[in-house]
């Protein structure tokens, strides 16, 4: 195939457009234009045609964008913006040429933005950069794997290799990942659930005994209340506005409960539906709460609080007295607990009014069927684990959990970030697990818990991790205290990156580093014994399978499985029971393994093959029960904590804008916020703007205020005043993590704290340098 030049447009982030207030509305004929008209520049009408009209079908691919479900019945058109996105940046036939690596060092390239990376192409050979050595060079596949292999067999010990995972790699990679690692010998097994759901997994974990959401996807639809809190599914999880649409219509409530009045949260524009494109939209949200950031813990403690009174006044009618009773403990110390909540330390915290607050619960009382929602807003908090135990309690006070329309839905992120969890993805994995593992492949698991994504850069700045490696991802960028991160990512011997396209994790490497180019899942897979499907789990528990919908963008990648099959014939070869050459050539063989090993997967080729797949057991949603120590749901006691803001400063959140994915930036629009040609953006309330004595559309910097007085600063941010809390403000991730200290994080979950970091913002010290790409954040002598 011949290269087709990339066209890349560079930004100056001196000429940002804003347009006025954010959008009130979601989707409808816009984002159906936005969405076909890059797809098509790019890639050709019948390839992006090709691949958009697979995506989500029964016998197409799951779409690598979010972790939302698909309906039983499907439209022609299970896809939307976002999604298209995805596919558009993944299939592109745009290649990155061998002489890319001669001409461009990698000290020039850290130069250049994700944006800018990002529209290079797709990576087609392997790459290696020797030690001493300031660009990468193609190499083959023998070589490149012959490298890592040794590598890792001259480690004193295997625990100073990690292994990270990010969640777009199916079930059967991973589970070959970390069949692979267990076998080298760590636990070190970090993943991007660490930094992202993380909080979900322990709060829901240690009181109703499973980290994954308790309802089905017909649950929307049939409750009477869906509170949605710390999310923006307009842009994060944009087909879930249709589940929200049907809740609408059969007569359900829908609250909104985040700091900015996020376009998707108020009214869509269903593009899929006639009534969408044509007339006004639906109205979606009937109450919307502008909380404070980090202020749901006291807000879900206050609702209990007026669930516990309205109990008072008309006993034996407001709690599921038989529900609590039969299913559940802790009652007597909730409540106890919870009477004692301080009224006003509550509308501190969120900054709401009492009568705000009254009508949620209100509404909460007359609903007898509710669904609570949450994503990064919750999580990524000090007491995020605190908060979501809250969430469930609130739930358990009135049955809701375990029956329809109702119940906890964490809504994940990546699109098979649960699956590889199931998979065996996580630094932690039970005891029952390792021992089914160890048995089906004979040999004995190192059991001693592993480093998770933080734990892994404080191992890599003291000596202790040498060796990195990611199937997938762009862990440089995501995680938090970006210039500690990279000081600890430059100390390591290897770094390693099974990628599709160049980003920043290639670039601040180890002394020594590759990169692996692998076939997306959009792609055809084929093998000796004919063309591979691989399977992935949503966030409702439904496992199915994905079938590659177009040709790949070179003969010379491999895929994932193959990639780790690979590995493991050299690295481990027979010390463990596998038949490492026959999984690269069928991935049946992988997944029989899976079958025996993971509860809930028996069967699984044959039913994986099922259309829509099958749906994996959920105790508290499927028959309540509970897998706790005493099989009952825990009520917890959770002490509330304000968040500290000292005189002065500002607590900043950071999110994604509607042109990104994650690091992945598709462009620089954010279209429901107003934002047009650039990113260093933050978003101020008026007052904080006058009080400061700043202007709208002044330039500044954004200085973290953090105990260890460690200087973290990001410069020539805009000001754009934006309807934000009074005390809160917002700029987007990646650009923003530069000011999240590694050691800022949740507590029980590790996950750093991107939604409440202390800053103080001053007038920009210096004139911008000009474009973004000048405007690097930092320097790397690797
Ligand atoms: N298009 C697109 N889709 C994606 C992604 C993407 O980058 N782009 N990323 C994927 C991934 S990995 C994930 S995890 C999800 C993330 O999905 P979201 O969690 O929706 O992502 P964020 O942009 O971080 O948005 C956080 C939301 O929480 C609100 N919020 C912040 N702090 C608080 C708080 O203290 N309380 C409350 N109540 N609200 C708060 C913010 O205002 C914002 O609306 O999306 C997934 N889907
Ligand atoms: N400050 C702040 N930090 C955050 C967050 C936040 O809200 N604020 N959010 C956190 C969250 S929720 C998450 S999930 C993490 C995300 O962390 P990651 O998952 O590590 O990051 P992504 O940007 O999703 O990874 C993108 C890269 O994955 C590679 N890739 C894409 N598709 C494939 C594939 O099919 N196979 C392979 N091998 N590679 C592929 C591409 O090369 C691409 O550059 O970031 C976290 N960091
Ligand atoms: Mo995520």
């Amino acid at each position: 195939m011949a290269r087709k030049e990339p066209r890349v447009k560079e930004v100056n982030e001196n000429d940002i457009e804003v347009k006025g207030h954010p959008k009130e509305w979601a989707a409808g004929i816009p984002a159906v234009y936005h969405s076909m008209k890059p797809a098509i520049e790019n890639m050709g009408l019948s390839r992006a045609l090709g691949a958009t009209f697979k995506m989500n079908q029964k016998h197409g691919f799951d779409c690598p964008s979010c972790a939302w479900p698909d309906p039983k019945d499907r439209s022609p058109f299970e896809y939307c913006e976002e999604g298209v996105k995805a596919v558009t940046w993944e299939a592109t036939p745009v290649v990155i040429p061998s002489e890319f690596w001669a001409e461009h060092s990698l000290t020039e390239l850290r130069e250049r933005s994700e944006y800018w990376m990002g529209m290079q192409g797709r990576l087609t050979e392997p790459l290696y950069k020797p030690a001493g050595e300031d660009h990468y060079r193609p190499v083959g596949w023998d070589e490149a794997l012959g490298i890592v292999a040794d590598r890792l067999k001259a480690l004193d010990s295997p625990d100073e290799a990690a292994f990270y995972t990010s969640g777009r790699t199916s079930n059967e990679a991973a589970f070959l990942y970390q069949l692979f690692i267990r076998a080298y010998g760590t636990n070190n097994l970090p993943d991007c659930s660490n930094m992202c759901h993380e909080s979900s997994g322990w709060g829901m974990g240690q009181t109703i005994g499973i980290g994954k959401a308790t309802v089905a996807y017909d649950d929307f639809e049939k409750a009477d209340l869906i509170i949605l809190m710390g999310q923006n599914p307009g842009t994060n999880h944009p087909r879930m506005l249709t589940a929200l649409e049907d809740c609408k219509r059969n007569g359900g409530n829908i609250v909104a409960v985040n700091p900015l009045p996020e376009a998707g949260l108020k009214r869509y524009k269903n593009p899929q539906k006639p009534r969408g494109i044509a007339g006004k939209g639906t109205e979606l949200a009937d109450q919307f709460l502008q909380i404070r950031l980090g202020g749901d813990m006291a807000l879900l403690q206050a609702i209990s609080k007026r669930v516990f009174e309205a109990e008072e006044k008309n006993p034996g009618t407001v709690l599921d007295h038989d529900f609590l009773e039969k299913h559940c403990e802790g009652l007597a110390d909730l409540k106890e607990h919870i009477m004692l909540l301080d009224d006003d330390e509550v509308l501190e915290a969120t900054g709401l009014r009492v009568e705000e607050i009254d009508e949620l619960a209100d509404r909460y009382l007359r609903a007898e069927k509710v669904i609570i929602t949450w994503a990064m807003g919750i999580t990524q908090q000090k007491k995020g684990v605190a908060t979501i135990k809250e969430i469930i309690n609130l739930l358990l006070l009135r049955g809701n959990i375990g029956k329809p329309g109702a119940g906890a839905a964490p809504i994940r992120g990546h699109s098979n970030v649960q699956g590889d969890r199931t998979m065996g993805i996580w630094e932690q994995m039970p005891p029952a697990f390792l021992d089914s593992l160890g048995k089906e492949f004979n040999f004995d698991p190192p059991r001693e818990h592993g480093a998770d994504a933080v734990e892994t850069f404080h191992r890599m700045h003291d000596g202790r991790i040498k060796f990195f490696m990611a199937l997938g991802g762009n862990l440089i960028s995501a995680i938090s205290d970006t210039h500690f991160a990279e000081a600890a990512m430059v100390k390591t011997d290897m770094t390693v990156q099974m990628s599709i396209k160049l980003n920043r994790s290639h670039l601040v490497t180890g002394k020594e580093a590759l990169i692996l180019p692998v076939l997306g899942r959009t792609e055809f897979d084929d093998q000796e014994t004919g063309r591979q499907f691989v399977s992935v789990e949503d966030t409702v528990c439904v496992v199915h399978a994905s079938h590659g919908g177009v040709a790949p963008v070179s003969k010379n990648l491999l895929s994932e499985p193959a990639v780790v099959a690979r590995l493991g014939a050299l690295v481990i070869g027979d010390r463990i029971d596998a038949d490492w050459a026959g999984y690269e050539k069928d991935y049946d063989l992988i997944r029989d393994h899976i079958s025996r090993v993971v509860v809930g997967c028996e069967n699984y080729n044959e039913r994986i093959r099922q259309d829509g797949g099958f749906v994996l057991p959920n105790g508290p949603r499927d028959s309540r029960t509970f897998n706790t120590p005493t099989g009952k749901a825990v009520l917890t006691v959770n002490d509330l904590e304000a968040v500290e803001r000292p005189e002065g400063t500002l607590l900043l959140q950071s999110l994604r804008s509607h042109d990104q994915w994650n690091t992945t930036i598709y462009g620089h629009n954010d279209r429901y916020r107003g934002i047009k040609g650039g990113r260093h953006i933050l978003f101020m309330n008026s007052g904080d703007i006058e009080e400061l004595g700043l202007a709208d559309g002044q330039q500044i910097d954004i200085h973290g205020v953090y105990k260890d007085g460690v200087e973290r600063v990001v410069r020539n941010f805009r000001v754009v005043s934006y309807p934000t809390p009074k005390g809160c403000v917002a700029a987007y991730y990646p650009e923003a993590n530069v000011l999240v200290p590694m050691d800022h994080v949740a507590e029980g979950s590790n996950t750093p704290v991107s939604k409440a970091v202390v800053v103080r913002v001053e007038p920009a010290a210096q004139p911008a340098s000009g474009p973004e790409d000048k405007m690097r954040r930092t320097k790397v002598n690797a």
